[in-house]
């Protein structure tokens, strides 16, 4: 058994993280199939980058979700509900069956984009593409000025990163060394109807945010020890260091082999005979 040691000085081993992962992207699964609508591929890519964080390095307190102590996690790509629902229930700020149940219906605090005043855990709602990063640029900035050593989290995705504001924001948080700052871009190369690179190409990206001020980390999204030695390089260093941008390469619709790098399940849900399928691809793997 391979095991990863934690900056808590906590032992998760590898396959509980997998163990867990698995859970989350059956979840979200489900919950797309009973509303008949959702974001597959885009929460799957997630899930393991969300693993981490949620049951592994985050501070943070699923039973006081306002807690001033813990880490900001805002997820700009907001359409990741289905993952991000699973991800909190898990964790133990709802029930998961709750979420399950009322996934996208009329009155459900779930809705298909994530809102800060319905949904426990979730630290700003989103949705509405590409304002993620200048939102955690404000909160790095406000927790520096006091003093504060919470980290900053903003989970962006790729596509996304052809807003205009992103680059503004990748601007700012450079000129104001937020070093509390850690971007994660999920990599997964498919936006909603295409390739990033065909639709408006983003390589050599790395060497963009690079030249922006920003110190990278490339890695593979997937692999939990890259995912882990990455974030907490991020976490240590000083308050007004360069920010941190991980590059997490990932694959859309991770775990599920006839989602895997598929443009059409970004946005579709399975039918009852496909979610079996998944289901029990990820029960076995
Ligand atoms: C400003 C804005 N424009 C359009 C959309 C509609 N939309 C939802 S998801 C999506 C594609 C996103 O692709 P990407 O950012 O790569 O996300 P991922 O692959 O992680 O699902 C689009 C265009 C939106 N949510 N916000
Ligand atoms: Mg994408």
């Amino acid at each position: 058994m391979s095991t990863v040691s934690l900056e808590r000085n906590l032992v998760i081993s590898t396959e509980k993280l997998q163990e867990t992962a698995n859970e989350i992207r059956k979840l979200a699964l489900r919950a797309i199939t009973k509303a008949n609508s959702g974001h597959p591929g885009g929460s799957l890519s997630l899930t393991d980058i969300l693993t981490v964080l949620y049951f592994n390095l985050l501070k943070h307190d699923p039973k006081n979700p306002n807690w001033e102590e813990r880490d900001r996690v805002i997820i700009s790509k907001g359409h990741a509900s289905p993952g991000i629902y699973a991800a909190l229930s898990l964790a133990g700020y709802f029930e998961p069956e709750e979420f399950v149940n009322t996934f996208r219906q009329v009155r459900s605090k779930f809705q298909g984009h994530i809102d800060r005043l319905k949904v426990p855990g979730v630290e700003v709602s989103t949705g509405s593409l590409g304002h993620g990063l200048s939102i955690a640029n404000g909160v790095a900035l406000g927790l520096r000025l006091e003093s504060k050593k919470n980290k900053v989290y903003a989970l962006l995705s790729d596509g996304e990163l052809q807003e205009g504001q992103i680059w503004e924001a990748v601007m700012a948080s450079a000129h104001y060394k937020l070093g509390n700052l850690t971007a994660i871009v999920d990599r997964n190369r498919i936006q909603l109807d295409g390739w990033t690179e065909e639709t408006m190409a983003l390589n050599p990206l790395a060497d963009k945010f690079k030249a922006f001020g920003w110190e990278v980390k490339e890695i593979d999204g997937h692999n939990f020890s890259e995912i882990i030695d990455s974030i907490q390089s991020g976490s240590q260093r000083d308050l007004t260091d360069k920010p941190l941008l991980i590059l997490a390469n990932t694959i859309k619709g991770k775990g599920v082999s006839f989602m895997e790098d598929k443009v059409a399940w970004h946005g579709v849900a399975p039918k009852p005979e496909e979610l079996e399928a998944a289901l029990a691809e990820l029960t076995t793997n």
